[in-house]
């Protein structure tokens, strides 16, 4: 058996989804009227606390449809050092929003509020004016970690004293509100907008939802269109999108568990430190390079993916039960046992 712990991005449908698709009434979203992508759309603004939402392709998508909605070109846009946005969207904040990016550190991926004030720029006839504020929670590349809500809501009244507004790539919120124990919408009622994913933990096969105000949401609608992002028959992706919302958010908790007990299998293992996990994502720091260990375990039928060096990255999903936990516990084991890594 294959334990796919490259991302929670791999997972399949459920049989409810299928059905779901199967059942799903369908219109022309572009057109302006697909029943199923318009409920979808307004169980994610009820369920984030928010007026209204836009189905879109992908996370990326919805994260830079926000950036180039909130903001003009030229703008200076605040992000966390080792963000998704900056990281992994293909410069796309410079090539489609066209904004400055200037970034704030933090403490595993959590940005302190006090930091903040001193990277914003007035806008003056030499420095470019800082307009928005963008968060990741749970934070991928430090490893899952989660943002308190009182952190949020210290953000939210620097950002506001600076006249910022915020965004929060919330691609695992959902990750973020179980590990926290607080409803989704104690998360992000101190953000602007919210983008999350349904196409990862929530195991939908495609598909991200951006919520936020109604008028910003009229204004994102124009630039999905621009992006090419505009599906037609929608309703057969937000009808998995559905299900995830109303069936696949309280067993994220199993896979919390889960990279908490590997975390725990394997800390005193030689040349291995796991970083103790909040979420799904388990990051171990090697003293061997992390694709040896990678192509070991691929070897092995353990697929991971290394993040840094000496960083390989595990993720916990729905298709990973505790046998898949066991297997890639014994095999990380027998490999440091052995020396082979
Ligand atoms: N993350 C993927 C890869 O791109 C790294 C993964 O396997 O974790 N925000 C965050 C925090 C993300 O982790 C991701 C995807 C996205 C946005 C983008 O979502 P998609 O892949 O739907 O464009």
């Amino acid at each position: 058996m294959t334990v796919d712990l490259r991302s929670d991005t791999v997972t399949t449908p459920t049989p409810a989804m299928y059905e779901a698709m199967a059942a799903a009434e369908l219109g022309d979203d572009v057109l302006g009227h697909d029943p199923t992508t318009e409920r979808l759309e307004a169980l994610a603004a009820e369920t984030v606390g928010m007026e209204a939402a836009l189905f879109v392709p992908s996370g990326t998508m919805g994260n830079q449809i926000a950036l180039a909605t909130h903001t003009r070109p030229g703008d200076s846009v605040l992000f966390e050092d080792d963000a998704h946005m900056l990281f992994y969207e293909a410069a796309a904040p410079a090539v489609f929003a066209g904004v400055q990016a200037r970034t704030v550190p933090s403490d595993r991926g959590i940005v302190d509020p006090e930091r903040v004030a001193a990277r914003v720029l007035k806008r003056s006839e030499h420095t470019p004016g800082t307009t928005l504020l963008c968060l990741e929670n749970t934070h991928n590349r430090a490893g899952g970690s989660a943002t308190p809500v009182a952190t949020h809501a210290r953000l939210r009244e620097v950002a506001s004293e600076a006249g910022l507004k915020v965004h929060l790539d919330g691609a695992r919120v959902f990750n973020a509100a179980v590990a926290l124990g607080v409803p989704v919408r104690e998360v992000t009622r101190h953000v602007d907008t919210v983008n999350f994913c349904l196409s990862k933990g929530l195991a939908s096969p495609v598909g991200s939802v951006l919520c936020g105000p109604a008028a910003f949401i009229g204004e994102a609608r124009f630039w999905r269109k621009r992006m090419g992002g505009g599906l037609r028959q929608s309703g057969l992706l937000a009808a998995c999108g559905i299900v995830s919302l109303t069936q696949m958010v309280d067993r994220l908790a199993e896979d919390h568990r889960r990279a908490a007990a590997l975390a725990e299998a394997l800390s005193g293992l030689p040349g291995i430190r796991p970083v103790p996990p909040e979420t799904n994502i388990l990051m171990l720091d090697l003293d061997r390079p992390a694709s040896e260990w990678q192509g070991a375990l691929e070897e092995r039928g353990v697929r991971t993916i290394p993040v840094a060096p000496h960083r390989l990255r595990l993720v916990f999903h729905k298709d990973v039960d505790d046998e898949g936990l066991e297997q890639a516990g014994r095999h990380i084991r027998e490999l440091s046992d052995s020396g082979l890594v």
